[in-house]
């Protein structure tokens, strides 16, 4: 471990504190040690709208949904799609849970308007007993609690097509999200129906205008596939497929079937419009990678990135996520230099088998110009290649499943541009 520890860390960063500031925040320093954390916590720019004596402003009511501050403004990009996506803004938040209002969303006719005290899934085909749920039957069987992140294949796609330097990482890589998701396990709704055992795919059906549909292979379905109606503690939001959608740990978002109504257990895919002429991937030598189910462990720097700027020379953590639809992402490495030394980053928070993982490395900005990368590294040994190897094998435009390495470019005065692939 080369990095360096935040105990090691100088503070001639830190602002001097005024004798005015010391005075307002007398009652709050008396007694307490003027370490440099406390003495920064107290700069004189952070006190601008707030009172000088909080005791003589009365503090505003609560409101009933817990709203977010008024400074605090992160948003989805695009809005008021219907046939198109909505980008996580990556660059705004923390840790690795996405808040639900800002889970991306992808859909291919509009969100549908739902009832769920009339909404059903139907399981039938190859089983013993068709069956119908309603959502208060599905909430009968034992939970399952899971925190996974959802990819569209299409993620990063714009970014390697036609990389601008004003991309942000929620243009870059924006279509992926991560949530602690909760339902009840496809295999113990497979058992409630009796699957036949020639039964080897399962086609989900949505019910919205687009009625998506995707063929999954039963081993999936049995393994970890979960019917879930809660994202992060409530509901699923409706952008989100409320109130059930089916959750694919590590698969191509586009399987993750929204709104989902049924699933018919057969013995061959369907060859639906979205496994075949979508979400199939061209490669060189006229081939196309088809039932490309697996997404690819990957990266991306969430900070310093577009439209940050670094405004002084010194200590700044390197901060972003990293993901592999394998498993466990085992390591992350971070290049300052463009890639000619690599450091192996923390991860803070641990990682957990197909879900965002947070990573840390903390770097001495020297002020001049450079470039950083990230490169992850997960259980199965799987590394995140760079844009010349990823070519190589998948080509120019596969449409689908971009992995490849991507560049933050910092100028000699701070400011932070996208460097592509
Ligand atoms: N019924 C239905 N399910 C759907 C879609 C859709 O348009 N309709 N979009 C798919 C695609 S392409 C992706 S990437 C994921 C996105 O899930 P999200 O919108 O919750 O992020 O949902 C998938 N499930
Ligand atoms: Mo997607």
């Amino acid at each position: 471990m080369d990095a360096p520890q935040p105990d090691d860390l100088p503070v001639t960063s830190h602002r001097a504190i005024s004798r005015r500031a010391l005075v307002r925040t007398g009652g709050l320093l008396a007694g307490a040690a003027l370490t440099p954390s406390l003495l920064s916590a107290v700069s004189q720019d952070t006190q601008a709208s707030i009172p000088v004596d909080p005791s003589r402003v009365p503090g505003a009511p609560s409101d009933s949904l817990g709203t977010r501050s008024p400074f605090e403004t992160p948003r989805l990009s695009p809005v008021n799609v219907t046939s198109g996506s909505t980008w996580t803004p990556h660059h705004q938040l923390h840790g690795t849970i996405t808040p639900a209002d800002l889970h991306f969303q992808r859909h291919h006719n509009g969100i549908p308007a739902i009832d769920p005290a009339k909404h059903t899934l139907t399981i039938h085909g190859l089983v013993e007993r068709p069956l119908e749920f309603t959502l208060d039957e599905l909430k009968r069987f034992p939970s399952v609690t899971r925190t996974y992140f959802i990819e569209c294949s299409g993620n990063g796609g714009r970014a390697w097509n036609n990389p601008k330097p004003d991309m942000s990482p929620q243009v870059v890589d924006g279509l992926t999200s991560n949530s602690e998701w909760t339902g009840v396990a496809v295999s113990t709704l497979l058992r409630a129906v009796g699957a036949k055992a020639k039964a080897s795919w399962v086609v989900a059906e949505g019910n919205d205008a687009a009625v998506l549909n995707r063929s999954v292979p039963m081993q999936k379905m049995l393994d970890d596939a979960l019917v879930v109606y809660a994202q992060n503690g409530e509901a699923l939001r409706p952008g989100n497929g409320y109130p059930i959608r089916l959750l694919l740990p590590g698969y191509e978002g586009n399987m993750c079937v929204k709104w989902l109504r049924r699933l018919e257990v057969t013995d061959q895919p369907l060859m639906s419009r979205e496994e075949t002429s979508k979400y199939t991937d061209p490669i060189p030598g006229g081939k196309a990678r088809m039932f490309s189910f697996t997404m690819d462990v990957k990266s991306l720097i969430t900070s310093p990135s577009y439209p940050g700027k670094l405004t002084e020379r010194g200590w700044h953590a390197v901060r972003g996520l990293a993901w592999s639809g394998r498993g466990r992402v085992s390591r992350v490495d971070v290049s300052t230099d463009g890639g000619r030394t690599w450091h192996m980053a923390s991860l803070p928070n641990g990682a957990l088998p197909m879900a965002h993982t947070r990573f840390e490395y903390l770097w001495q900005w020297d002020g001049r110009s450079t470039r950083l990368l990230s490169r992850a590294v997960d259980e199965t040994g799987a590394v995140q290649p760079t844009a010349d190897e990823y070519r190589r094998v998948r080509g120019d435009a596969p449409g689908y499943h971009y992995s490849a390495i991507r560049a933050w470019d910092v100028a000699s005065d701070g400011t932070v541009t996208f460097g592509g692939g």
